[in-house]
């Protein structure tokens, strides 16, 4: 066993909880980034003198640990080529679209693969360092794969619990990873593998057996040293309440308004709010809607859209190509039936202030949710947590977690464009009482499930896990 540190609780995570922020006078400091985890973890790390182990965000700092709000903050550096062959090469040009769907062609280079192992061993090795005697270590996301394994190795005392926040694909697609035995093992080091849905976990015991050939009976993995892995569904949520609070607010409420208002007072607001990611489905929902206004259907006049899509990843490949596939798509469909004043879509491409999002969630009639394929979506459970006053509509992948929780919304195949024109339009023409329904019944699950019951939910599962016997694995 390595020395160890004093941390009862270890968050490790890719982000660092914080953002850097440099003042007009060239002054550094740290901001809280805007974000659920961050609120559900802090009173659970409080608590513990919990630690949380990331990168900070940019190349080649090297920053000591320090404290911000009575958080224990650990970074971890990244090189510049690193960042390129660890972070946009493996994780998000090879895992990102491998685990949802293949919806943009997964890279393969080694490389690539030896960065993310070197950087997994470098994250590992500092929660090691920070972690207390018999301390639970949370590891979250899909760059981390490997350090459940790595961790368990320096430190057999700990409690390690690993939580995927995409999706986790099935056999036929996790196939084609060149080091999908490695990967599976890695994960294999936690004592709870966490997914957002019990398919997640469903088809990770079913590799398991498959490709590692470890004996699994149902949601447990019996490894041959004795341990069990327990694999499970924890559906990640929001802090609603906040949310709500937020919504309630009159800075909000008056700047929903002002956004109607610049939007010319249309009967109806119809939202998108993404990242801009190819897994989000944003061209095939302004398409709906713009065959929609094309048909005659909607008329600009009276039915807008607003389109916020937050920049993301713009340095790899397949985002910048999305970005002018999406551009080339709202100048058309502006172009050919928008009118003066009266653009068909509103399309944003900037991020803002958590205020901001709340106002647009609270001037939005209807909220379309449409990805290929994404783990939760925290967007369609904002949206739900904005609208006390039980109405509004909400249009929902069948492909997004969240469909699972929200089953009271249209639900659409987002590959299917008349049928999300079809349900685009009954969300339109839908009764009060119809609306009121549906939300309330949303409203209820959002509220019951948030994101303090989540994370208490996944770490109470992680303290009462059977304590299995710990022998010190021999290598
Ligand atoms: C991954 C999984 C899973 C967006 N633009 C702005 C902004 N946002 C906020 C939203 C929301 C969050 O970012 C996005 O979360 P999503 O869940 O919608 O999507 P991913 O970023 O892909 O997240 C996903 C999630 O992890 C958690 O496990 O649900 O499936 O892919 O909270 O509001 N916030 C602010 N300004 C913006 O411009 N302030």
């Amino acid at each position: 066993m390595t020395s160890t540190g004093t941390a009862e609780l270890v968050i490790v995570a890719n982000r660092l909880p914080v953002d850097r922020v440099v003042e007009a006078d060239g002054s550094l400091h740290w901001r809280r980034s805007p974000g659920g985890l961050v609120s559900a973890m802090e009173p659970v790390m409080k608590l513990h003198g919990g630690a949380w182990v990331g990168w900070p965000g940019s190349a080649d700092d090297v920053i000591e640990p320090f404290e911000e709000d009575g958080l224990q903050l650990i970074p971890i550096s990244l090189s510049a080529s690193e960042v390129e062959e660890f972070y946009e090469g493996f994780s998000n040009g090879t895992l990102w679209p491998l685990y949802h769907d293949v919806v943009a062609k997964p890279e393969f280079h080694r490389e690539w693969w030896d960065s993310y192992v070197t950087v997994n061993r470098r994250f590992a090795e500092k929660a090691a360092e920070v972690a207390a005697p018999h301390a639970m270590v949370w590891v979250h996301d899909y760059q981390l794969q490997l350090v459940p394994q790595m961790l368990r190795d320096l430190r057999p005392d700990l409690r390690i619990g690993f939580f995927l926040h995409i999706p986790f694909p099935p056999a036929e697609l996790f196939q084609q990873l060149p080091w999908r035995r490695q990967v599976l093992e890695g994960l294999l080091g936690a004592d709870i593998v966490g997914f957002q849905l019990p398919g997640g976990a469903q088809n990770f015991v079913r590799l398991v057996r498959q490709r590692v050939g470890f004996k699994t009976h149902r949601d447990t993995v019996y490894l041959p040293d004795g341990r069990l892995v327990r694999a499970a569904s924890y559906p990640i949520s929001i802090d609603t309440a906040d949310f709500e609070a937020l919504a309630r607010s009159v800075t909000v409420t008056e700047r929903a308004a002002a956004i109607r208002e610049a939007l010319g007072n249309p009967k109806r607001v119809i939202l998108g709010v993404d990242r801009l990611d190819y897994t989000k489905g944003i061209y095939p929902r302004l398409r709906a809607y713009a065959e929609l206004v094309a048909d005659g259907v909607f008329d600009v006049e009276d039915t807008v859209f607003v389109q916020v899509a937050t920049p993301s990843r713009e340095r790899v490949e397949q985002y910048r190509r999305l970005r002018d596939e999406i551009d080339r798509l709202v100048g058309r469909v502006n172009g050919d039936l928008g009118e003066i004043g009266r653009p068909a879509i509103s399309y944003l491409h900037s991020s803002y202030p958590r205020e901001e999002m709340a106002a647009l969630y609270r001037a939005a009639d209807i909220m379309m949710v449409t990805p290929y394929r994404d783990g939760m979506n925290l967007v369609a459970k904002e949206y739900v947590a904005c609208r006390y006053d039980n109405d509004g509509a909400l249009v929902l992948s069948e492909f997004a977690g969240a469909a699972f929780e929200l089953s009271q919304s249209w639900l659409v195949n987002p590959y299917d464009i008349n049928g999300m024109k079809a349900a685009l339009v009954e969300a339109a023409s839908a009764e009060p009482k119809e609306l009121t329904r549906r939300m309330k019944a949303m409203r209820k699950t959002v509220i019951e499930k948030d994101v303090a019951s989540w994370a208490s939910g996944f770490l109470d599962d992680l303290t009462t896990i059977r304590p299995v016997h710990r022998r010190r694995v021999r290598r």
